[in-house]
Formats: structure tokens, sequence, C-alpha cells
């Protein structure tokens, strides 16, 4: 074994000089739209007679033979060189070992190579593991700022192993954090590699760094990752590492978009959404959430206001400081707090609860009380688990007295209506009574049900419905105005004479849409005209029985008397 390394460590030493440890390339992509936006570089020992001799093998071989800085050297050239032969910049990143970040010449050594190559500095990324930093962070953020200095960006590489420290990620200005794909690979299945893999993303973006997914194999962890706001992917799902003459091949392919998955995984419909980059959407929706005439706010589950914009908190009486961080149950009053919380419970549980109306006193003792509708919806995060509860609420106190002053105005006209001895009715071009005062079935003791349906028909005079009828039916037929004069039974019993006159209403063709009238009570003025009828032939009789006047007399005399 110990001969076998040693033979591999001369033969390094002597594929080095050659040249035969090449470059390969493997493409890092913007997830959302699938452009490749750069390369790392990987070192490859194509051996002559062991095959492909992997780098776990050979880099910690270099290290150790002193032989490292040789092969960042001969592999940069190399891939200098290749994207030389390119028509467009493209952009390489390289990976830096751990004790080169002990070697205060290696800002010298890259920048002669890029002089070299002639690739701008500014278009190489050095990616450092987090290894290198334990042992001499003050070293190596030196040599880290140095080759900041001369254009250099820095990356983080595959963040969440080995020794994780916040500190790093303060000590050094890096542009670029690349998320471990120990984790990419296992966030679909697993909570909590979903959860680091969130929360590393979130890291990145609150301290302004590109974040990169390393391992994506498959289009449903692009989606998940571009969901949860990571902006570049790298891994087999777009292309494993080619050797230089491949690279033009991988810039014109056509690779995976997480926005063209629609429909086709999972959590693709939530990339529907997903057409800027995440903090340009954060702007947007904060503008929007800010501006909105509706109080919003999002509750984790434990009832505590995570986040509220100034429209609720106006309506809560308080500031938006003052939510922050506190439950609902101490902002605002138990009794109201007592007639939401169910709603809070239920949302929790996955439902949805929307347009629920309360009335609720003002917040501080102001006077009166408010209307408000509110909304109440699970969010759910990138696993479809319940998290919290956004909420909407909309103050419907004005609508509600409009409301409250349309019914006190029909109100006041019905009882305006209703207290009228006449009796108003509708009826529609067909004949058919759709509407009657209640004063009619208070005179017959006819229901509503019973007067529908010409159901009024059974309490009018046998001898009255015969001219009844036909007069309805002529009036319909020709629009002239409706009079006639008929009894009704009275439910104490008895007749009743009354009179209905109606006009009909009609559309702009002159068609006829409905009949409006009233009914009233003509009985003392049939009587008086029946008593007088009667005066008037008993008079008659006595004028030409007594005084002998003959008819056309006693006619001239009565008509005077008319
Ligand atoms: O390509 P995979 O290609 O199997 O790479 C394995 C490991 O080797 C990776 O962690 C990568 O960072 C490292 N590696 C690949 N090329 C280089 C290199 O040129 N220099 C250093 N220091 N590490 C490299
Ligand atoms: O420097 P770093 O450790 O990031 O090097 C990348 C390593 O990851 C290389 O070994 C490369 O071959 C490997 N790799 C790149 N893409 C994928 C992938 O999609 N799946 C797996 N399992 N490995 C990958
Ligand atoms: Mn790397």
């Amino acid at each position: 074994m110990t001969v076998k390394r040693t033979d591999l460590k001369t033969e390094l030493r002597k594929a080095l000089k050659n040249g035969e440890i090449v470059p390969y390339f493997q493409p890092l992509v913007q997830i959302r739209t699938g452009v490749v936006s750069g390369f790392e570089v990987l070192a490859r020992w194509p051996h002559p007679v062991r095959g492909m001799v992997p780098p776990d093998e050979f880099i910690p071989l270099c290290e150790q033979a002193g032989l490292i800085g040789e092969l960042t050297e001969t592999i940069l050239l190399q891939a200098f060189a290749a994207a030389a032969a390119l028509p467009i910049n493209i952009k390489l990143s390289v990976n830096i070992s751990p004790i080169q970040l002990r070697d205060a010449s290696l800002p010298q050594q890259i920048r002669r190579a890029a002089e070299q190559g002639a690739f701008p500095l500014d278009h190489l990324t050095a990616e450092i593991t987090e290894s290198a930093l334990v042992h001499n962070l003050e070293q190596a953020s030196s040599i880290a700022a140095e080759l900041k200095n001369v254009g250099v960006k820095l990356a983080l590489d595959d963040f969440g192993t080995g020794y994780s420290s916040l500190r790093n990620l303060q000590a050094i200005p890096f542009d670029e954090l690349k998320v471990d794909r120990s984790f990419v690979n296992s966030m679909i299945s697993n909570r909590d590699s979903r959860k680091i893999v969130a929360a590393v993303i979130g890291l990145g973006q609150s301290l302004n760094l590109t974040t990169v997914g390393e391992g994506v194999e498959t289009i449903e962890q692009a989606d998940m990752l571009l969901w949860l706001g990571c902006e570049l992917g790298q891994g087999w799902l777009y292309g494993r590492a080619v050797s230089a003459p491949y690279i033009s091949q991988t810039l014109s392919a056509r690779l995976p978009a997480a926005c063209d998955s629609r429909g086709k995984s999972p959590t693709s419909d939530l990339v529907a959404y997903l057409e800027q980059l995440p903090s340009q959407r954060r702007a947007q929706y904060q503008a929007i959430y800010d501006g909105a005439p509706v109080g919003l706010c999002y509750l984790d589950t434990e009832f505590r206001y995570v986040s509220i914009n100034q429209r609720l908190a106006d309506i809560n009486g308080a500031s938006v400081a003052a939510h922050i961080g506190h439950r609902v149950a101490e902002i605002v009053t138990p009794d109201f707090y007592s007639e939401i919380e169910p709603y809070f419970l239920r949302a929790l549980k996955g439902e949805a609860v929307l347009g629920v109306d309360i009335t609720r006193a003002r917040p501080h003792e102001a006077p009166g009380h408010m209307t408000i509708l509110i909304h109440y919806q699970p969010a759910r995060d990138e696993a479809g688990e319940v998290v919290g509860i956004s909420i909407a609420v909309v103050d419907i106190t004005k609508f509600k007295q409009a409301e409250e002053a349309l019914r006190e105005s029909e109100d006041h006209y019905r009882h305006m209506v209703h207290s009228n001895p006449q009796i108003p009715w509708v009826m529609d071009s067909d004949g058919v009574n759709t509407e009657v005062g209640p004063q009619w079935g208070q005179i017959t003791g006819q229901t509503i049900e019973q007067i529908a349906n010409m159901g009024y028909l059974e309490v009018i005079h046998p001898e009255d419905v015969a001219a009844f009828t036909p007069t309805v039916r002529n009036a319909i037929k020709t629009g002239n105005p409706i009079d006639i004069e008929y009894r009704i039974r009275k439910k104490e019993g008895g007749w009743l004479w009354m009179r209905s006159r109606g006009k009909a209403r009609r559309g702009p063709d002159g068609e006829i849409l409905r009949w409006y009238g009233t009914t009233e009570d003509a009985d003392d003025h049939k009587k008086v005209k029946h008593a007088l009828r009667e005066a008037r032939a008993k008079l008659r009789a006595l004028l030409e029985e007594k005084q002998h006047l003959n008819t056309v007399t006693v006619d001239s005399l009565l008509q005077i008397t008319d």
C-alpha cells in the first residue's frame, strides 16, 4: 500500500508536469431559466493504466506532496485556455484546498495564471471549503481578502458539512454560498434536510449571497430549491463535468428550467409565481402588503403575530411594532378573542374559513362598534405542512351602517303603505297577482298563499265574479285602466263593497310589464248611492201618483235634484 502510494506520488508528479491532469467543467445553472451561469472546474486524472483516478484519491496526495499549488496552476492554465477558445466569456469556479489558504503566495499565483491565460479575474470564483477556515481563520481571511482585492469572487463550498461556523461567513467576504449536496439529495423525502436547506438559503439571502444548490439530480429538487429562493443549481440534472471540448455543447444545450416543469411535479404549481428573483419578489410583496386597503397579518402556530400590515395594526388600535412577537390574545379584548380563536384552530387543521363577519367594540374604549369581515387561511410550507395562519380583515362598518339604513327605510316605506286604508296590489301581464297588501288578508281572513293563484276569487260575491273576470281579462288584452266594483266576503261574515283601480306599466316597446293598482273599501259610498237610488224611486212614485205628473216631467225634476 505504501509502495503503491509512493509510486502514485511519483506518477502524479510526472503527470502534473506533462499536463496529464486535466480540468473538467460542470455547469452552474440558473434554476429558474436553465441558463448556464458558469462552470466549476474539477480536476481529473485520466490514467493510461488505472483508468480515471478520482480526485478524492489524488488531491490528498497532492496536498501531502506539496503539489497542490502546481495542480491548481496547471488546472487553471488549461481551463483558461479552454475558456479563451470559446466565442463568449464564461465564468469559472475553482476549488482551493484548505492548505492553500495558509499559503500567502496564493493570490499572486492565481493572478499570474490569469495574466498568462488572459482570463479576467472578475470572472473567477475561488471555492473554499469550511475546513480551510478552522485552523487559522485569521490567515485564511487575510488571503481571502487579498483574492477579493484582485477581483476574484469567493464561494463557501459544501456549506453545512464539516466545521460549519457562522463566524466564517462574518470573517470572509463571501459572494456565494453552496449548499452541500447531502441536504439537497434528501430534501424531498426528509423534512429536516428541507428545513436546513431552507434556513441556509434564507441565511444566504439575508447576507446578500448568491446561493447554489449542489448535487441537483431531479426537477423536483430544482423546483423546491427555486421555491425556497435558491438562485443557482449544479448537478447531474444539468450535466456532469465534461472535458474542455464539450463545453460549447453544454452551453448550447437546452437545460431544464424549473418554470418549464409546471404541472409535471408536485411543487411545480408554486413555480408559476416565480417569474422574478426572490429579492425582487419580496420588495413587490412588501409594497402590496403595505398598500393594501385590507388588514393583513401572518400568525405562527402559537397565534403570535409574525407579521402585520399597517391597516390591521390601525384596526387593532396599536402600532405594528407592538404586535410583532405577541399573541393575539394579548392584543385584542377577551370577548373578541373568544370569538376568533375557533377559526384559528380550524385554519391550523388546514381549513380555509372565508367571510366571517364579526362585530367588535372599537379599540381603546372608542365609542361605537365596528363590523369586520375576516378570512382565515392556513399557510403551508413547501411540503404542504401548516406552519401558520394568514388573515385578511376588511372593515365593513360603513357598509353595515348603509345596509341598516336601507333596511330602516324599507321598513318605513312598508309601514307607510300598510297603514294606508288603500290596499296596494301588483299584477303581472298575465293577470296573476304577485303582491297584495296585507289589509286584504285582514278583511277576508285569507292567507298570502290563499290569495295567490287567483285564490282571491273565492271571496268575491258569486254575482260579481261574473263581471269581474271578463273585466280583468279585457284590460289585460287592451291595456285600458281597470276600475271595477264588487263585493267580498268578510271573515266575520257579511259582504263588503270594494273598488279596484289599476293601470298598466309599460316597457320601452309599449309592452305591458305589470299592473299597479289599489283596492279600497267602497261600502259606504256604495250604500249611500243605493239609498239615494231607493229614495229617488220612492219620490218618483209619489210624484207620479199623487201629483199626476207624467214620466217626462218627473225625469226632468229628478235630474235637477241629482
Ligand atoms: O469531481 P468530484 O469531481 O468527484 O470532485 C471531488 C472533490 O475534489 C470535490 O470536493 C472537489 O472540490 C475536489 N476537487 C476537484 N478538483 C479540484 C482542484 O482542482 N483542486 C482542489 N483543491 N480540489 C478539487
Ligand atoms: O467541490 P465539490 O465538492 O462541490 O465538487 C463537486 C462534486 O460533486 C464532484 O465530485 C462532482 O462529481 C459531484 N457531483 C456533482 N453533481 C452531482 C450530482 O448531481 N450528484 C452527485 N451525487 N454528485 C455530484
Ligand atoms: Mn466545489
